[in-house]
């Protein structure tokens, strides 16, 4: 084999590399390793001068820079450095986050994936208060955000301070302005970066070069490392070179595959670096002396002009040239240490190697594997390693290039649309170019975006690319590692060549998130590598859902050391910890021939072990002939008491079959290893694991496979299981091309081609997922079952629904689709069965709904025998039609007949964010915009390919978005600006069209409908559609693209149509967790609330930040034990609702809590949606994080307590027109119980009672006071709200109206101009109503008097929450006394009607006389379909005296009763109801002795008019009420009632005479009067003098018969 060159010659030969030995006090430096190498003195490059990269001038310039340096203030404390070498397996973050603790005195941390483990180890050895090298315990704080992190971090540097962060991806760009600051202020400071993705096209949390590439101009130093043992090398060699060069660096490694892959390294002892340090002492000092500090001040920051700022830019040169040579001289200084050496540029590869590619991450490994192989073959190739990436050192790099390399390619792992060509390709060649260094060919390429696997096979492919035969026919600018079939960029790749170490062992684990897979291999690592001559590596790869999605461990272990950061994909053991995961996957892609097969299943026989074989895994049996070995887990974990937990038997089972270690040498390990883990948990755990492994080797059985089994075995496609998955429902190509193959972690292999450019998803793909991980199912038994649909509103994966159907529906149904009698909902449903249905395959077993049955009526059953009952019954359901709209959404049973829009989420089992989100789509869905933080909730909603968000039949659902976890409230601000512009636009269009009279006249006569509620969400969605179906009838009309002000009808009418799906009012949600709310998007969501526009904003308030493990936000809690608060939180909560209400008045809030309360929870979010203005709802958000005490299907149980305690307070605030209008009501009245109830219930806070009791009981009682104090405050809001005059003094005199009202009344009236036109004069109405009944109430004594105020109104929670709320209430009250009276009422009409007095009781005569001296009035609005028809019923039922509500309204306001459904009535329909109803009201008005019924007719449309002119309706004017536009009274003169025995008031004759004791003007009438005739009005204020009595009439919206 040809010998590689390491770091060849001329690179340690030239005067770059060889830094000079000032420092002889530094020749005492403890040397660490065996290996170690000649010391060199760190002191030499604290001087720029030092390094020789500078020029004369320059240098001097540098003198007068130093000038600011100051004699060494910081003593050294530490003992000498231990001279103990330790190995050990740690991830590339701990390596980092050690040496950064050892040597900074302070950190600011955010957490962002994957750098957030470095921010957790600095926070829990801060917290264990342990000390760095200079006796410090390192200061530890949490920002709201990185951006706040970079602010704090500039602070502590300009106050001398050595501080450090850790950041990756957005949280780095976050920083960029503050990074100008601190290099332009020449700051030493390191920031350590897991180097990840940035959010484009969609969000990655993975590996890749862009965020690192996106700061490469902000002047600082930039240092690559490429593996865990040079990012624990490398970062010490950072902050020694920043420190000796006074110029920050970003210290940067490749996010997952170094920061999370765990390799056994040689630590480097903390101790061991002081000596080190010490040496920067005087650098250190100069940095405290270039401090802000009053006793000796200077001023940074200025304002420069153009006169000296570019000059002052300029000033910094030499230090940033210094900075490679300082950089060199730091990492010979470590070598020295170490005995590992680094270069700026390392060379591996053939000494004249005349074909060089140049990388720089993790990636180089791969590289150099390559290298070697091809090395072996007699190929001149090589490597060049980039270690310093900025400052760019051209001199370095070409010296390290081999003087023979004729052709070269530069790997970027990062991607640049648009440029020249990624930056390092940029970067080389104009080195090449600049230092006239010839060669053939330089070429570009790219890899391993968002961790995209690049190997040694991919890395011989660029090879083989670079040494192509024909230089014309070298690849540039191509991608590898994917199949481009677009830009056909992509190089072809063959087999992985052999390239690990001789000896090493090769394993994969499949396991399911959460089932302990992850956690034992970890263990198994450990237990490995701590074994001398051993090494291992271990890397893992998850799937995108929260918990049960797929886990795969990639591990090595071996003799020698493993650098091979790719996945395994030739394992000599694949261990299937799941059972359904054999036939679901194809589990054996990675075996080599020969490997062994371990699944965790019941089989016995070879013959059960194929029945369960896809397709593909027989293949590979048949290829690869593995040994296959099963062994029952569940049963072994049952039969020792550990439950589900089969992890600690398939890890013995692993050392038993791997033969990675003597198995007699490792059992005793692994239960040393349980010991420790589980050792605080006591012995019978301990021995309950102890069974686990001694039994997992009794039960495995081997399954030999039979001689000449699977010869005829071919490859197929798909899995059988996710083709028949997709039976039920048709599935779209996408799905299938891509969405499928992407479940079946097969996406690496899918081409660029069959993805949609944008990073678009086509919605509703979980329902193809049949995830099947439930071990138990609901089973649902209709006896006990009170049809209250619980189960379904609180299951977080929408997988119980309510089932309706008809009986002949039925006929089809499988024989287990059982169904009673539908109960309650009167007429309209009593002819439907009713069942609970749950979805097998897509219920996680959580058990929620059954515990949250209050009927007992569910049961958990196991799933194999509900997978098989229950499949074919869910399937039945989904097609059953969706029978929503017979009921009221608004409530919790009407809701869950509503189809949820979001279902199947990956959330974890018992997500208590999901139930809120699934329930918002079952009120707004179709309508829905959804604008959504990063967070779980854009995890579980939106990790590719599995989108939970849904459509209805009609096609309509959520659309949803995810911007950035920073700027989500301005996100979704500016969505509800763009369409609310978009929109404004779609209604001048309409304007212009009604102008003009363009289009036909029922597109017109829909315009007119939809013009003045078209911002109104419950309205505007039938009149939306009535508008969209006339313009289909109108036509083509160009291509819509005319601005509608200028434009004609016709192209407005254009315009009009091009914009149909605008003509819906959309409801936008801005939707994120406590950490988005509270901390980093706070900012954004504060000024989003002070902007007053119409959108709505829930917080799934989990009080951590769950999505990245569980970290401290400011919703934490005073107490409990979170990341980042490892000592438990010492500062209260914040506390967002009560810091809005203060601050914002017209902002709607609420504070709610599913679990504890569902009416609460319908009721805030109807009344934040119909808030014509922001709304805040915080959400209580059980999460798997805070260790509820009996698992997440109890969470329920938590969240009743946390409201009872008070802890979580329920309340809404309904915002006044004024501040002090605003009312508070508090719907958890009573604290029940203590605090400590609570607390006890849940793992966030037992940790603390357990870790340090006395803390806990301390800052649980602050915790307490705290709560308590703050329910008092919340009471103290509610009763003032209570207090506040409902309505001010009733205007009997004649006082004009308008006068503050009720804010109530005055808010809702202001919010409804698209509404009603005339909101002032709504308001007033409304108002009007309201005083009257509060006025009668006290009057009235007579117990036969009609229902009035406030009996009446009692029942119907007046003033109203909202206004749909009010209608529903306000309709099913009417209709409930209608029916309860409805007997003595025919009997007592029948007596009115026959006109005598003579049968009714003396009290009814008084009844009448009453009635008559009333003016009735009710206000009823209809604002969607199903209110409409419940109003129409109520309408009817308001001709029927007692529903009426006494005067006094308005005097010239004719006596009225408000009804709908007449107007837009099908044509058919009209004539019949209109005369039916209308004649209700004429007999009422004759009853009344009216002379004529006034019919005020609402939003007139032609043939409305026309069909109450055909009634005997004339025109008469304007409405003196309403006055705006398109209302017109109409009236209709009826023949008053005559009553025997008196001489009546017929037509013309005016109000009747008061025969009773009511005397009064008898308007403009002056005879007529009977027994019953009384004075039409005991003010006499008659008015408009007219005898009459009114209908408002109010159109249908829904012309739906
Ligand atoms: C600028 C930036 N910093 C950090 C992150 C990493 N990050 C993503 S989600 C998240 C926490 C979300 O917590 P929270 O808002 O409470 O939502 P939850 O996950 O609890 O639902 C963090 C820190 C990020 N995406 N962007
Ligand atoms: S067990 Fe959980 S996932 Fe399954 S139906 Fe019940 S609530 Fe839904
Ligand atoms: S909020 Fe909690 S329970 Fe829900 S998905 Fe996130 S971590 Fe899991």
């Amino acid at each position: 084999m040809q010998a590689l060159t390491q770091n060849q010659g001329r690179i340690g030969g030239g005067s770059l590399s060889r830094p000079v030995n000032r420092g002889s006090h530094l020749a005492a430096l403890a040397p660490l390793s065996r290996r170690r190498r000649g010391a060199l003195p760190v002191s030499a490059a604290l001087d720029p001068r030092a390094c020789g990269a500078g020029k004369p001038s320059e240098r001097g310039e540098l003198q007068a820079t130093h000038a600011l340096a100051a004699p060494p203030s910081r003593a050294p404390t530490q003992p000498a450095a231990s001279k103990d070498v330790k190995f050990a397996p740690v991830d590339g973050n701990e390596a980092t986050a050690r040496v950064a603790y050892a040597v900074s005195d302070v950190s600011f941390i955010y957490p962002i994936t994957p750098a957030t483990p470095m921010g957790e180890f600095v926070d829990q050895w801060s917290a264990e208060k342990r000390k760095n090298l200079y006796g410090n315990v390192m200061s530890v704080t949490e920002m709201e955000s990185e951006a706040g992190v970079a602010g704090a971090l500039h602070g502590a540097l300009a106050a001398g301070a050595l501080a450090t962060t850790f950041t990756c991806s957005q949280g780095l760009l976050l920083m960029i302005p503050n990074m100008y600051k601190i290099a332009g202020e020449l700051m030493p400071c390191v920031l350590h970066v897991s180097a990840r993705a940035l959010a484009g096209h969609a969000l990655s949390i993975f590996g890749d070069h862009q965020d690192v590439m996106a700061v490469r101009q902000t002047g600082w130093t930039m240092l690559s490392s490429h593996s865990v043992q040079e990012a624990q090398d490398l970062a010490l060699v950072a902050h020694l070179a920043t420190l000796a060069g006074s110029v920050p660096i970003v210290h940067f490694f490749d996010g997952f595959r170094t920061s999370h892959e765990i390799n056994k390294i040689e630590l480097i002892p903390p101790e061991a670096i002081k000596p080190l340090v010490d040496e920067l002492a005087p650098a250190i000092a100069a940095h405290h002396a270039r401090a802000l500090n009053p006793s000796h001040p200077h001023q940074r920051g200025t304002a420069q002009g153009p006169d000296v700022y570019m000059q002052s830019i300029e000033a910094a040169n030499p230090f940033h040239k210094a900075m490679p040579g300082i950089m060199q001289a730091a990492m010979d200084k470590v070598a020295g240490l170490t005995g590992r050496r680094y270069r700026l540029f390392d060379y591996v590869g053939h000494p004249e190697a005349e074909h060089v590619v140049i990388a720089m991450g993790s990636g180089v490994q791969a590289l150099e594997a390559a290298v070697r192989v091809q090395v072996a073959q007699g190929k001149k190739v090589g490597v060049l390693k980039v270690h310093l990436f900025r400052p760019w050192s051209a001199e370095h790099l070409l010296a390290a290039l081999p003087q023979s390399v004729r052709r070269v390619c530069v790997m970027d792992r990062t991607k640049e649309h648009g440029s020249g060509g990624e930056p390092l390709l940029i970067d080389v060649s104009s080195s090449l170019q600049r230092g006239r260094r010839h060669v053939d060919v330089i070429v570009g390429g790219r890899y391993g975006l968002g961790s995209k696997d690049f190997t040694p096979a991919m890395a011989v492919a660029v090879f083989d690319n670079l040494m192509h035969p024909d230089l014309d026919d070298v690849k540039d600018n191509f991608v590898v590692g994917i199949v481009d079939d677009v830009s056909f960029a992509s190089l072809p790749y063959g087999a992985e060549p052999e390239t690990l170490p001789p000896g090493t062992k090769e394993c994969l684990f499949w396991g399911m998130g959460s089932d302990g897979t992850v956690g034992a291999n970890k263990e198994a690592v450990k237990i490995i590598a701590n074994q001398e001559h051993m090494s291992a590596q271990a890397y893992f790869s998850y799937d995108a859902h929260k918990s049960g999605g797929v886990t795969v461990s990639h591990l090595r272990f071996g003799p020698e050391k493993i650098d091979a950061p790719w996945l395994v994909d030739m394992a000599h053991y694949i261990g299937v910890h799941q059972q359904t995961y054999f036939s679901k996957f194809d589990v054996l892609a990675g075996l080599r021939p020969g490997g062994k097969v371990l699944i965790n299943a019941p089989w016995k026989t070879f013959e059960e072990v194929e029945a369960m074989m896809p397709p593909k895994t027989k293949t590979r049996v048949a290829q690869l002939r593995p040994k296959l070995y099963c062994l029952d887990a569940g049963a072994v974990a049952n039969e020792v008491g550990l439950g589900r937990r089969v992890n600690m038997v398939m890890q013995a089972a692993f050392f038993a079959l791997s033969g990675v270690m003597d198995i007699d040498k490792a059992i005793p390990l692994l239960k040393d290893s349980i010991k420790k883990a589980y050792g605080k948990k006591g012995d019978k755990v301990v021995n309950m694991n102890f069974a686990a492994v001694d039994k997992a080797l009794e039960h495995l059985v081997e399954i030999p496979i039979p001689e000449g089994w699977g010869k005829d075995q071919d490859r197929v496609g798909l899995s059988e299981q996710a083709a028949a998955a997709t039976g039920s429902r048709t599935a779209a190509e996408f799905l299938e091309n891509v969405v499928k193959p992407m479940l079946n972690m097969e996406g690496d292999k899918l081409p660029v081609s069959v993805f949609a450019p944008g990073g678009f998803f086509p919605p509703g793909t979980t329902v193809i997922e049949k995830r099947s991980i439930a071990a138990k199912i609901p089973a649902w038994n209709s006896a006990n079952c009170t049809q209250c649909n619980i189960c379904a509103f609180v299951c977080p994966h929408a997988a119980i629904r309510p089932a309706l159907a008809k009986p002949d529906e039925l006929g089809n149904a499988p024989a287990g689709f059982q169904t009673v009698p539908i109960r309650g909902g009167g007429a309209a449903l009593k002819e439907f069965q009713y069942r609970v249905q749950v979805s097998p395959m897509d219920c996680t077993g959580c058990e929620l709904c059954v515990h949250a049955c209050p009927d007992n009526a569910l049961t958990s059953t196991p799933a194999a025998s509900m997978l098989a009952q229950e499949t074919p019954n869910w399937d039945y359901f989904l097609q059953l039609p969706s029978r929503g709209d017979l009921f009221d959404k608004a409530t919790v049973r009407g809701s869950q007949f509503q189809q949820p829009l979001l279902e199947f989420s990956g959330a974890c089992e018992g997500c208590g964010e999901t139930p809120y989100v699934k329930l918002l789509t079952q009120l707004f869905g179709t309508r829905m915009v959804v604008a959504n933080a990063t967070g779980c909730s854009s995890i579980w909603g939106g990790s590719a390919p599995s989108n939970p968000w849904t459509i209805n039949a009609e096609g309509k659902g959520p659309a949803w978005a995810n911007s950035l976890f920073e700027d989500n409230a301005q996100f979704g601000f500016g969505i509800q600006t763009g369409l609310k512009q978009r929109r404004d636009a779609l209604g001048a269009a309409a304007k212009v069209v009604l102008q003009e009279g363009a289009g036909t006249p029922t597109l017109r006569a829909a315009l007119e409908e939809w013009l003045p509620i078209k911002d109104n969400g419950m309205l505007a969605t039938t009149a939306a559609k009535a508008v969209s179906e006339a313009l289909v009838e109108c036509g083509g009309h160009g291509n819509g693209l005319t601005a509608p002000s200028t434009a004609s009808g016709e192209g407005a009418l254009a315009f009009l149509q091009s914009n149909t799906d605008l003509l819906d009012k959309p409801s936008v949600w801005i939707v994120g967790g406590d950490g988005w709310a509270y901390d980093i998007g706070f900012a954004g969501l504060d000024h989003v609330l002070s902007t007053g526009e119409d959108v709505n904003i829930l917080v799934l308030d989990t009080e951590e930040y769950s999505n990245t493990g569980g970290q401290k936000s400011k919703s934490s809690p005073l107490g409990s034990v979170v990341k980042f608060a490892a000592g438990g939180k010492t500062r209260p909560k914040k506390e967002l609702a009560l810091a809005i209400m203060q601050c914002y008045p017209d902002v709607y809030v609420a504070s709610v809590s599913l679990d504890a309360n569902y009416n609460q929870v319908v009721k805030a979010l109807s009344e934040a949606e119909a808030h014509k203005g922001p709304s805040l709802v915080i959400a209580y958000s059980p999460c798997a994080m805070h260790g509820i005490a009996e698992g997440m299907g109890e969470s329920a149980k938590d969240a009743k307590v946390a409201v009872e305690t008070g802890y979580w307070p329920l309340f809404r605030f309904q915002p006044g027109a004024t501040e002090s209008e605003g009312k508070l009501t508090l719907d958890s009245k009573r604290i029940k119980g203590e605090l400590a109830d609570f607390l006890k219930m849940e793992n966030r806070f037992v940790v603390l009672q357990r870790k340090d009791p006395e803390a806990a009981a301390r800052l649980a009682d602050e915790a307490q006071q705290h709560i308590t104090l703050r329910h008092e405050r919340l009471q103290r809001m509610a009763d003032a709200s209570k207090k506040k005059p409902q309505e001010p003094q009733h205007a009997a005199h004649g006082r004009s109206p308008v006068r503050p009202a009720s804010s109530w009344l005055r808010v809702r009236a202001a919010r409804w101009p698209d509404l009603h036109g005339d909101s002032a004069r709504v308001g007033e109405v409304f108002w009007q109503a309201f005083s009257a009944q509060q006025s009668a109430s006290s009057s009235s004594s007579d117990e036969d008097a009609p229902p009035q105020a406030p009996s009446f109104m009692n029942g119907l929670r007046f003033p109203p929450r909202s206004l749909s709320d009010w209608q529903v209430q306000v309709a099913a009250a009417l209709q409930a006394k209608a029916a309860a009276a409805a007997e003595s009422r025919r009997r007592r009409l029948e007596r009115l009607r026959s006109g005598s007095t003579r049968h009714m009781t003396p009290s009814e005569r008084q009844q009448v006389k009453r009635w008559r001296r009333q003016r009735s009035f009710v206000v009823l609005v209809a604002e969607e379909r199903q209110s409409c028809q419940l109003l129409g019923t109520a309408a009817i039922s308001l001709a029927q005296p007692e529903a009426l509500l006494p005067p006094p309204f308005p005097t010239n306001t004719p006596r009225r009763a408000y009804v709908s459904n007449i107007a837009v009535l099908p044509e058919h329909r009209r004539q019949g109801v209109a005369t039916a109803l209308l004649g209700q009201c004429e007999r009422q008005a004759r009853l009344w002795r009216q002379d004529s019924l006034w019919l005020h007719v609402e939003l007139t449309n032609a043939p409305a008019l026309q069909l109450y002119k055909e009634l005997g309706y004339a025109e008469v004017a304007q409405d003196p009420v309403f006055t705006p536009q398109r209302r017109c009274l109409m009236r209709k003169a009826v023949e008053p009632l005559q009553c025997s025995g008196g001489s009546g008031g017929g037509k013309g004759s005016g109000g009747a005479t008061n025969s009773g004791s009511n005397g009064g003007s008898s308007g403009n009438g002056s005879g007529g009067s009977s027994e019953i005739g009384g004075s039409r009005d005991s003010a006499g204020s008659a008015g408009a003098g007219s005898t009459s009595a009114g209908v408002y009439v109010w159109p249908e919206l829904d012309a739906e018969d």
